[in-house]
């Protein structure tokens, strides 16, 4: 398998996920606004919307979409319950919190990303868009250690990813104190680090 990712984006939760199957996976870097992975592909003949991740599987399938991959991905793991089985309400409640993720969470933070410099007022809708969204995870994880339950599952790796964004763009997640406990620990799994690292988003002490 291999994946396609940008250091630090939403594609991070795949490569978390991944990490966390322990079976061997590639990477190739994009460059998502020259549209050129980094062996010089043209990235629109693999995911012809031209954001990451993209997954292309042995058989030569290229799969897109992180609610799409993540499920995939968790389906494969033969130890451990990053996924629930399929058919269960407990699977319609990971699916039900990656469309959150997705559609809701991540695209909130999408104004900062947007590659204009925000006036004070763009700034302040885009964060208060944000914390919106933040207050169901706070809420959350107030009565459970992760999103689904007691167990980490590929939801808390794509959560941990957008969440974490929030250190970048300036916003104080020590106002959500469940939130704040929570990006800590998860940063603390092997999978987590290792990604991060390979990724150069922390150092070699951070990711011992
Ligand atoms: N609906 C897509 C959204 C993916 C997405 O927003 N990817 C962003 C990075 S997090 C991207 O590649 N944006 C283009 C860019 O950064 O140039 C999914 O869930 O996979």
């Amino acid at each position: 398998m291999k994946l396609y990712y940008k250091p630090g984006a939403c594609s991070l939760a795949s490569h978390i996920i991944l990490n966390e199957l322990g079976a061997p996976f590639d990477l190739e870097k994009v460059d998502t606004a020259n549209g050129r992975t980094e062996n010089g592909a043209d990235y629109s003949r693999i995911s012809p919307n031209g954001y990451v991740p993209a997954l292309q599987l042995d058989s030569g399938d290229i799969v897109t979409e992180n609610p799409a991959i993540l499920q995939l991905l968790g389906d494969r793991a033969t130890v451990g319950s990053l996924v629930p089985v399929a058919g269960t309400m407990a699977r319609i409640r990971l699916q039900e919190m990656l469309n959150f993720l997705s559609s809701e969470l991540h695209k909130a933070f999408g104004p900062f990303f947007s590659g204009q410099d925000l006036t004070d007022d763009e700034r302040a809708n885009a964060e208060a868009g944000v914390t919106r969204r933040v207050k169901f995870i706070e809420a959350t994880l107030a009565e459970k250690p992760y999103l689904l339950g007691d167990a980490f599952s590929v939801a808390d790796a794509y959560a941990f990813v957008v969440l974490n964004w929030s250190n970048f763009v300036g916003i104080d997640t020590s106002q959500w104190p469940h939130v704040h406990e929570y990006l800590a620990r998860v940063q603390d799994r092997p999978s987590v680090r290792k990604a991060m690292k390979a990724e150069g988003l922390i150092g070699d002490e951070a990711a011992a």
